[in-house]
């Protein structure tokens, strides 16, 4: 492969190293839904976060429009083994959200207007590593890809990802979601290849 330049190798490389194991490419954006597609309808749309305490912050759909937004482009990796990169966001950082709350919280649940839910450490929606986007390649985001609005945490599978999210509560324990007690791992880093919890 001499004849390659360093330019396309480094280029190559750097494409497979951003494909964890077991994972391949997709240009598709597969929909992946336990049940049908919800009518969220944003003039009914809040956005609640819930400490550990029962402190709550509500945001309407236009309040949260107010928030300062971000434009995130990242990868994202399904436990069904598709992987996407760059895909671009728009939504405001869960740091924006949590902001000054007082908690002692270490664990999150993410709750959907569908029931869906799903469970992570509270560390992992920090330091820039999640949103609640409304926003996709530059349009509102579809309502089968989870609009008016769905969390966004790429770094792990995107079954954390909750579509049509409704709020977050803030807990002192680990609160296993919707497929975290069917089987899938209480984590999920795609790096490791955190698919499915042993036992299932
Ligand atoms: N509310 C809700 N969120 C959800 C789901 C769901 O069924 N309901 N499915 C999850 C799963 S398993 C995956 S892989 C992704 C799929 O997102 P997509 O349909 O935009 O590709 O959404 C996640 N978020
Ligand atoms: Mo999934």
């Amino acid at each position: 492969m001499t004849d390659l330049t360093p330019g396309f190798q480094g280029r190559r490389r750097a494409v497979d190293d951003r494909v964890p194991p077991g994972q391949y490419l997709t240009d598709d954006f597969p929909v992946l839904s336990a049940g049908p597609t919800p009518s969220v309808k944003t003039d009914r749309w809040t956005f609640t976060v819930t400490s550990e305490t029962g402190e709550r912050r509500v945001w309407t759909w236009d309040e949260f429009a107010a928030l300062p937004h971000e434009t995130p482009t990242v990868d994202i990796h399904c436990v069904t083994r598709w992987s996407k990169l760059d895909t671009t966001w728009r939504g405001v950082s869960a740091d924006t959200l949590l902001a000054g709350l007082e908690t002692q919280a270490d664990y999150v649940v993410v709750h959907s207007f569908d029931g869906y839910t799903t469970n992570l450490p509270f560390r992992d929606i920090t330091d820039g590593r999640a949103w609640v986007a409304t926003g996709y390649d530059g349009r509102p985001l579809h309502a089968e890809h989870g609009g008016p609005a769905r969390f966004l945490v790429p770094h792990l599978y995107f079954w954390k990802s909750a579509k049509w999210v409704s709020g977050i509560t803030l807990h002192t324990e680990d609160r296993p979601g919707f497929w975290e007690r069917a089987g899938y791992h209480d984590y999920g880093d795609p790096w490791l290849e955190q698919r499915y919890q042993a036992g299932f």
